[in-house]
């Protein structure tokens, strides 16, 4: 009788171990799919040294999955891709220099900010054009699916200049240097480092537009405890002065 008892026992105790196990292990071992934009220095750019991709959204991202636990693997396809990823459900998240916007929060859930700004025209240094008036009767590049891209369609008629899109920042830079476009619509961080490092032929003209923030983002109603962890991670790293030493490392 008692054998049985603590047979009995015993083979309950293995069950709930494995179930409990099945459980535990199972939400320890999801690996989140995250996509990211492909050559948007200095947020994510491949570094041929060391075969990486790099930048600030590469590293705030490492180390907040460090300090929530969390594992992922990132795929720097660009920034459209990167929607389209989110969107059809390929990817748990985002993170790509995003600017959040409430069109966006309609499809998106973001995260807290993590970095502000706000998009500049960039000409050819020796262009002449310093100002939106000068873009009459030309053409304009801009990258797909963009916050530069929507601000330059939504002035488009009223300056009398079209649009050339591109899929990359560096082909919409390249467009601008060679003539093929006059002018390119861009976040000032970004193009600012590319004329910078790459020492281009371009020049940024007037005021910073639509300034705002960068935000981490999953579709909408997906992933919430992804969005919970990354803030938490976020204000932990703003905390522990690991955020302000990301944003040193690449001069900010
Ligand atoms: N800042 C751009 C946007 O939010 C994203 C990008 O080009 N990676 O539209």
């Amino acid at each position: 009788m008692k054998k049985t008892v603590i047979r009995v026992l015993t083979i309950a105790l293995a069950v709930l171990m494995i179930v409990g196990c099945m459980s535990g292990c199972k939400k320890d071992s999801k690996t989140y799919v995250i996509y990211s934009d492909n050559a948007f220095a200095p947020f994510e750019y491949y570094d041929a040294a060391t075969g990486a991709y790099i930048g600030v959204d590469m590293d705030l991202l490492a180390a907040i999955a460090k300090d929530q636990g969390f594992k992922y693997e990132i795929h720097n396809e660009g920034f459209d891709a990167s929607m389209g990823a989110v969107q059809s459900g390929q990817a748990d998240a985002m993170i790509a220099g995003m600017t959040i916007r409430p069109d966006r929060a309609e499809v998106y859930d973001f995260s807290d900010g993590y970095f502000e700004d706000g998009q500049i025209m960039a000409v050819k240094a020796d262009s002449g054009i310093d100002s939106l008036e000068d873009l009459n009767g030309l053409t304009v590049a801009v990258k797909t699916s963009t916050a530069g891209a929507d601000y330059a369609a939504s002035i488009a008629d009223d300056y009398g200049f079209t649009l050339q899109y591109y899929e990359d920042s560096p082909t919409m830079y390249t467009a601008v240097v060679n003539g093929t476009n006059a002018a390119c619509f861009e976040d000032r961080s970004v193009v600012g480092w590319a004329i910078q490092s790459e020492n281009l032929d371009l020049k940024t003209v007037g005021d910073v537009l639509n300034p705002g923030s960068y935000g981490f983002a999953v579709k909408k109603g997906s992933n919430p405890e992804l969005i919970k962890m990354f803030n938490q991670g976020l204000a932990n790293i703003k905390a522990s002065g690991e955020y302000d030493k990301i944003l040193a490392k690449y001069g900010y």
